[in-house]
């Protein structure tokens, strides 16, 4: 009885299969009611009392084994290893349990997004440039006075004051570069983090998003400004938009405006969130000074153009009804999961 058990084992190691079918049959065959295992079970019935002990040890090894081995082959067979592979089954689909749960994309990635794909339908392509500036790029070819308080450390980051190194506290800095780098026409918009020295609150972060827009050609209009914006604003908030432009400064541009979009939740009619106004602000803008045209490199004489720039937040906010700009920035996954988005 002894090497009849042995034998069985063995036959057991070598067993495998990863058809269904075949392992219910050696099942069956082991452990079923007339299987080699049961049969054994019985035999051992008449086995002398001296051998009881081994022999009853080393049976139950051998149910034990040829259970195990039954599991074994069902969860490799079940896990998708004895299906055979047909000529429509995705092999690039993850694998069964495997697949780890789906992310959602930040809401400054979405809106980021949404501002850039509205853009590039009127023919705008994304530029870049680096968060570590210097002086020039920020505003001394951006027509900052020597002594405009923003090139203070109360506004500004600096790394280093001698040489300047700061952190950039407007993404225009990337639209310098570009005007440097190349030759009229440029219709660019510059997306980014910049850097401003502020406390924090729910509504200023010193850290935050910017998109940038630049066009500069000959013969660009402050109706052009106009329209592009009423385009973007009807894309941004739907089709029913209205947009109002209030004189503002910026060193930059000249006139410079800040842009106002009805209200999107009363309509106009004045809410908590418009303030009652019926209005929201949403950006500043402006023709872009000629002084930054030649800095630049431009010949102001021949192209004039316009800018603008929007913080990626505020919009975030008006869009998803936001409260708290601080939100933004915790990356509190219950606040995340909540942009779940096909993108
Ligand atoms: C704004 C508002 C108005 C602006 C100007 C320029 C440049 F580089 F062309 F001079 N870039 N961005 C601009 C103009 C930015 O943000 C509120």
């Amino acid at each position: 009885m002894r090497n009849r058990i042995d034998e069985i084992l063995a036959q057991i190691e070598t067993f495998s299969s990863r058809a269904a079918g075949e392992i219910e049959e050696f099942r069956v065959r082991m452990l079923g009611k007339k299987g080699v295992v049961t049969e054994m079970m019985e035999e051992f019935k008449t086995v002398a009392p001296e051998l009881k002990r081994e022999l009853g040890q080393k049976l139950n090894e051998l149910k034990a084994r040829a259970t195990q081995k039954v599991s074994e082959l069902k969860a490799v067979a079940e896990g998708g290893g004895g299906v055979k592979i047909a000529a429509e089954d995705d092999m690039t689909r993850p694998g069964a349990g495997t697949a780890e749960p789906a992310g959602s994309r930040h809401p400054i990635s979405l809106v980021r997004g949404e501002i850039a794909a509205i853009f590039s339908r009127l023919g705008y392509t994304v530029a870049d440039g680096p968060e570590i500036e210097d002086d020039r790029h920020v505003f001394g070819a951006l027509n900052f006075p020597a002594e405009h308080p923003a090139r203070d450390m109360q506004d500004t980051f600096f790394i280093e004051k001698d040489p300047d190194v700061l952190l950039r506290t407007h993404t225009s800095s990337i639209q310098v570069r570009t005007m440097l780098a190349g030759r009229p026409p440029f219709r660019v918009i510059c997306p980014g983090r910049v850097f401003r020295n502020e406390a924090i609150s729910y509504r200023a972060h010193c850290i935050f998003h910017q998109v940038e827009g630049l066009y500069v050609d000959e013969g660009v209009s402050f109706a052009d400004l106009k329209q592009t914006l009423l385009y973007f604003a009807r894309e941004m908030f739907g089709e029913d938009s209205k947009i109002r432009l209030r004189p503002s400064y910026f060193p930059f541009t000249e006139p410079s405006a800040e842009m106002d979009v009805s209200c999107n939740l009363c309509g106009g009619g004045g809410c908590p969130v418009c303030k009652g106004t019926g209005w929201l602000e949403i950006m500043g803008c402006g023709m872009v000074d000629p002084n930054v045209l030649d800095e630049c490199g431009i010949d102001s004489k021949k192209y004039t153009g316009f800018a603008f720039g929007m913080g990626i937040e505020r919009i975030a906010m008006l869009k998803y009804g936001v409260g708290d700009l601080r939100l933004y920035f915790e990356n509190d996954v219950r606040f995340l999961r909540q942009f779940d988005s096909a993108i």
